[in-house]
């Protein structure tokens, strides 16, 4: 199912297409991101500005940082036409995350890290027939340039999740287009916290039966990895069975579109 969109296609060259301009909102979470925040936000401005966009904004979602973060960001804000912050106190990307698809304003929303983000991804997303669009690092095309340990861990996860979950989509982490009145509702649904937001909207997009659409991509490390792979583990199991649960929810609520001939005829 792909939901029907006011907004269809973005005129990247300034071809005249007789469609109206889309409207893009760039979600960076953002947490003790002070070295390499200002670059981040100052390239991907650039390149929505090379884009021709009409209207573009690029959410900086902070929560927590220590390292004076949100004082950069705020700056960046004041400085930058585009930019807007949204923070909270307590560090969690998933209600960064959350924060940030609820300030979106424009009809197609990104979803970058301040370390992984890629403008040309979002010009090849939007010539994509989807609701999502997904960068996915394992696809035969794709080229992850990653540590060897970095990319083992992306790999395991993604088997976990296509597993546990019953998930077609290879990847639920990382870049991503959202084309906003297919999905803002189901962001606002998300109940898991942390890194897993992602994997349970992707769930969730994947149970509604939208529309969702994978391209290779070549992924640099821009710094060295921070996170400690170990300590996730436990924390992402019993995430993941979560989710699962969840899904129980999902199917037992949802419509089936066969059956809604028979619901209109009874009403
Ligand atoms: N707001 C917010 N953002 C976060 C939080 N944790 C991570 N992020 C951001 O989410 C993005 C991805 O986080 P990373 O620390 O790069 O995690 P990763 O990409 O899974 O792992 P490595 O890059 O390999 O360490 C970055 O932009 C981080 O700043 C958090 O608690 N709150
Ligand atoms: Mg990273």
């Amino acid at each position: 199912m792909k939901v029907d969109r006011e907004v269809t296609q973005v005129n990247l060259h300034g071809e005249t297409s007789g469609r109206p301009m889309a409207s893009i909102s760039v979600l960076i979470p953002a947490y003790n991101e002070a070295e390499i925040l200002e670059g981040t936000v100052t390239t991907v401005i650039d390149g929505l500005r090379g884009l021709g966009f009409d209207r573009y904004e690029v959410i900086v979602c902070e929560n927590g940082s220590t390292d004076g973060t949100l004082p950069l960001a705020l700056r960046l804000a004041r400085e930058i036409p585009g930019v807007m912050v949204v923070s909270l106190s307590e560090p969690d990307y998933g209600a960064a995350m959350r924060a940030g698809f609820l300030a979106a304003r424009n009809d197609v929303i990104v979803n970058f890290d301040a370390d992984y983000y890629d403008m040309d991804f979002v010009g090849r997303a939007l010539r994509e027939d989807a609701d999502i669009v997904v960068a996915a690092k394992s696809l035969a095309d794709s080229e992850d340039t990653r540590a060897f340990l970095r990319r083992g861990a992306s790999r395991t996860f993604g088997w976990f999740v296509r597993n546990m979950l019953k998930l077609r989509v290879t990847e639920t982490h990382g870049m991503k287009l959202f084309h906003r009145s297919a999905t803002q509702h189901l962001a606002m649904a998300v109940c898991s916290t942390k890194d897993l937001f992602d994997t349970e909207l992707m769930a969730r997009a994947e149970w509604s039966g939208l529309a969702i659409g994978e391209l290779p991509i070549r992924t640099v490390e821009m710094r060295h990895s921070r996170s400690g792979i170990l300590r996730r583990v436990p924390r992402t199991i019993y995430g993941l069975f979560r989710i699962r649960l969840l899904s129980r929810e999902a199917y037992r609520t949802r419509v089936r579109p066969a059956l809604e001939p028979v619901l209109q005829q009874a009403a």
